[in-house]
């Protein structure tokens, strides 16, 4: 099968890779980018152990101290490259009005002269003098019907062992896909060419960044960045913004969902999947320990953010978690606030951009009471409590990650693997409010869930560049992630749950909550992470009908004694200040949703707007 690309360049590819269209576009693209080598990823252990190998090398990664974090290592990026760019960030389709006014537009045909094409093409030689890696993934349990492949081509080696752990990533894939499969082709380049001789740097990347998606042909190229969401293009690019048109257009949702198991005391099994924007606290909210009191509850992982919801034969929605690990936030994680994660984080893990201690381990804000005395901080700096106190210098990124496989998690869910997934019984939808928003409502049926969904506004965070702390609508905590028109995906939502009501089948509840409001002395007022299980339990029993609550404009929230608080001294009238609704908040809140819906135009569904008009005229 090997024939050569260009002058000097072998294709390489094993004897397993059959698939004819996968070959030529990797000959295409290594025609374009031109790079050194070509090697294509098998996803073993020992590739993998290689690689990081070959990336201490490089300078990317430090060996984590073997006897305190085995297998272990820590990258630090560049610090003009440390989250997603979401104004570099494009859906390019053939008329604009298909991608919506929230998203970055650019007709294909331009896009592809800045990339591909044009004199000036980005993509044109980036990857001079560096290896082109062919990475194959499943997104979903391999040859699971609701799975989709991916191929990733990237120049960077930090990206395939990432993938590795993200996604089942290998040799495998290449079953699955034969001759004539079909999978997304996801082009991934640092932008950063080397000249003969030239020193590489530990994080390369380019100044000028594009994360693209041309919906229509499912394909994605992402140019200029090495981190994250931007680069490991499993996740947000196929996985939400390809993947929520494909389920558009074939009836399923892709969704920015974590998915967890609750096991009653009495044996019984519920699924819920639960939106909230990035970094407010999905991973932990996944791993969730019972707090006393709720002996014989458990709480299981089977996803910790992106879910893929399918209607089953019986009218029910499924839901599987199409990643195999997490890349999640580390500031704030310790053994208090889940210690389920820092018992996966004990081997085995890919740290960015957190501190290195004097002993070779990590250290970030919030993972231990006392901080060490002395670290390097994630720029390659000193770093003391004295200076932080002196300069505010913190010693991790507020974005830096830990990579780790699912596998690794003492909570993972029996089923989280299950092809057929597991079947939901509620939805929750989060934001991060300091004000306005209470503590938990139950919506009195589907099209007010959709719509507290479609209009939830949350405070941004670290996750992505730009001002942090400003309330902005994230409908569905989609808002980076949505690959078309948001009120076409309100629409979508609509439907689906029409469909399956005239089927018969019993709707997941949905509820709305806010783990963030604070008091006047700027702290938040409710407990969280343990403590919310004081809340689930509240709505699975909703579901059994089997809790009260009391009815008010948006839907129906707990009273004090409507929720279990055995093991809190939790008290009701600190309950005031979390549940309490605020008329006149709540019509300032509402000119918000009508500015989201004049930014939507006329595509926002009817029934949505109507829901508006009830609300506004019952909170006067
Ligand atoms: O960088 S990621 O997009 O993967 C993380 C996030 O924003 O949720
Ligand atoms: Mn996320």
């Amino acid at each position: 099968m090997n024939q050569p690309v260009m002058q000097g360049l072998q294709l390489n590819a094993p004897a397993y890779v059959k698939n004819a269209k996968l070959l030529a576009w990797v000959a295409e693209i290594a025609a374009l980018t031109q790079p050194e080598r070509i090697y294509w990823c098998d996803g073993s252990q020992q590739e993998y152990d290689r690689l990081c190998q070959e990336l201490v090398q490089a300078g990317t990664f430090r060996k984590l101290n073997d006897a305190k974090r085995p297998n272990s290592y820590l990258a630090w990026s560049d610090p003009s490259d440390v989250a997603r760019v979401e104004d570099r960030t494009f859906i390019c389709t053939e008329n604009q009005a298909d991608a919506g006014p929230t998203n970055n537009w650019m007709a294909p045909a331009q896009m592809r002269t800045t990339l591909q094409t044009g004199p000036d093409a980005l993509f044109q030689g980036c990857m001079r003098g560096r290896t082109l890696y062919v990475v194959p993934f499943s997104m979903g349990p391999l040859g699971s019907p609701i799975a989709h492949i991916g191929v990733e081509l990237s120049d960077s080696p930090y990206v395939a062992v990432n993938m590795r752990i993200m996604t089942r990533m290998g040799r495998a894939v290449y079953d699955v896909l034969g001759v004539d499969g079909e999978f997304v082709p996801c082009v991934h380049s640092v932008g950063a060419p080397l000249r003969p001789g030239q020193q590489d740097v530990s994080w390369p990347c380019n100044k000028t960044k594009y994360i693209v998606h041309y919906p229509e042909t499912r394909e994605i190229w992402s140019y200029g960045s090495g981190y994250g969401g931007n680069a490991l293009l499993g996740k947000k690019c196929f996985a939400l913004r390809i993947a929520s048109t494909m389920g558009r257009d074939q009836g399923w949702l892709a969704e920015h969902m974590l998915i967890l198991g609750v096991s009653s005391p009495e044996g019984k099994k519920y699924h819920v999947a639960a939106a909230f924007p990035s970094a407010c606290g999905k991973t932990n909210f996944a791993m969730l320990i019972p707090p006393a009191g709720f002996e014989g509850w458990k709480v299981t992982t089977i996803g910790d953010d992106i879910a893929w919801i399918k209607p089953g034969a019986d009218g029910r929605l499924y839901a599987i978690n199409p990643e195999a690990g997490y890349f999640g936030v580390a500031p704030g994680t310790n053994v208090k606030t889940n210690p389920n994660c820092m018992a996966s984080l004990d081997r085995d893990v890919i740290f960015t951009n957190v501190a290195l201690t004097d002993d070779g381990d990590v250290w970030w804000e919030g993972m231990t009471d006392t901080p060490p005395a002395h670290c390097i901080d994630w720029q390659g700096q000193d770093w003391t409590p004295e200076i932080a106190k002196e300069t505010g210098r913190k010693a991790a990124h507020p974005n830096a990650r830990f990579t780790v496989a699912a596998t690794n998690n003492p909570a993972l869910d029996d089923q989280w693997d299950d092809p057929r997934g597991v079947a939901l019984d509620a939805f929750i939808f989060g934001g991060r409010r300091s004000t306005t928003v209470p503590l938990v409502t139950e919506a009195r049926d589907w099209t007010e869930g959709v719509y507290m969904a479609a209009t939830m506004g949350s405070e941004t965070t670290a996750a992505a560049a730009g001002q942090q702390g400003v309330v902005r609508r994230d409908p569905f905590a989609m808002l980076p992630f949505m690959g078309y028109h948001m009120a076409d995906y309100f629409r979508h939502w609509l439907a689906l749950g029409e469909k399956l009501q005239a089927s018969g089948a019993k709707l997941p509840k949905i509820y709305c909550v806010n783990w963030f409001r604070k008091g006047e002395d700027g702290k938040f007022v409710w407990p969280g992470f343990g403590d919310n299980m004081r809340v689930l339990k509240w709505m699975l029993d909703r579901v059994e009908g089997k809790a009260e609550g009391s009815e008010h404009v948006f839907g129906v929230s707990p009273r004090y004694q409507d929720i279990e608080w055995r093991g809190s001294n939790f008290g009701e009238q600190l309950y005031g200040q979390v549940a309490s609704i605020d008329s006149a908040a709540w019509q300032q809140e509402f000119l918000l949703h009508d500015e989201l819906f004049a930014q939507l135009g006329g595509r926002v569904p009817p029934a949505l707007l109507e829901v508006k008009r009830k609300f506004q005229t019952r909170i006067g």
